[in-house]
């Protein structure tokens, strides 16, 4: 029996990553006095990692050895990425990212059908609250029994840990919930934790490798503009 959802947050809830995430790094980088510069593109590549602080320490080893690390590299890191957080949380504070289309609707449908609903997301915890809060409502945040998000476990997404904390803290076992997810690191972290999932792409992460999951969808759709069903048990 189906008993709970378990949610993505950035690309899933909402397209965060283009112009949210990616703007609000650069506004750091620049306030910081340093000359780097995320396009769409790199952007892209530098998705492969998850987590804010962990994506700067890659770009830095891959795509801009030549800069003179700072001897405390990690402290420089968490610098950058708190004012990275200050811009993006600004931005969720002036309306600037949507939800995607059929969210609301299907977390409205979810409450009245009477399932739990849960997040679990490498993000960082005040960027879920903000997002539900300026699209949802405040209120929003409480219906969410478990919002699992960022630090609290060790390994992010790919690895299985923060699907496996959400329902740890559920106290439900997995076959009693559905999860939600837009990446292929996302649909490992999920199907790792033995999740059923559903899988809305997005402009990033369309062409990923989603094997496991159960649907691919471009996404969850409202009438009138209902999804189209990528690949899952319809289609061959
Ligand atoms: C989302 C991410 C996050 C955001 C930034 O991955 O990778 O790192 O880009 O968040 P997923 P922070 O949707 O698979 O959870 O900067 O707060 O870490
Ligand atoms: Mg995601």
């Amino acid at each position: 029996e189906l008993r709970a959802l378990i949610f993505d947050v950035d690309g899933t809830l909402a397209d965060t990553e283009r112009d949210g995430h990616r703007v609000a790094f650069n506004a750091a980088f620049r306030e910081a006095g340093l000359d780097w510069d995320w396009d769409e593109a790199l952007y892209g590549r530098l998705l492969a990692v998850t987590g804010g602080k962990e994506r700067i320490r890659h770009y830095l080893d891959h795509y801009n050895t030549a800069f003179e690390r700072p001897a405390a590299l990690d402290e420089f890191i968490a610098g950058l990425h708190k004012a990275k957080t200050r811009h993006y949380l600004d931005m969720l504070k002036d309306g600037a990212i949507p939800l995607r289309p059929g969210v609301a609707r299907l977390l409205a449908e979810a409450r009245a059908a009477g399932l739990t609903l849960a997040i679990a997301t490498t993000t960082t915890p005040a960027n879920v609250v903000y997002l539900l809060e300026s699209t949802l409502g405040r209120e929003s945040v409480e219906w969410f029994s478990v919002i699992a998000a960022g630090d609290v476990v060790p390994a992010k997404k790919p690895a299985a840990d923060i699907f496996e904390y959400a329902l740890r803290h559920l106290g439900l076992p997995a076959e009693a919930c559905l999860a939600f997810e837009d990446s292929a690191n996302g649909v490992r972290s999920s199907v790792g934790a033995g999740l059923r999932t559903i899988v809305t792409v997005n402009g990033y992460t369309r062409d990923e490798d989603f094997t496991g999951a159960l649907l691919v969808l471009d996404k969850f759709g409202e009438p009138g503009s209902p999804c189209t069903v990528l690949a899952g048990p319809a289609v061959e």
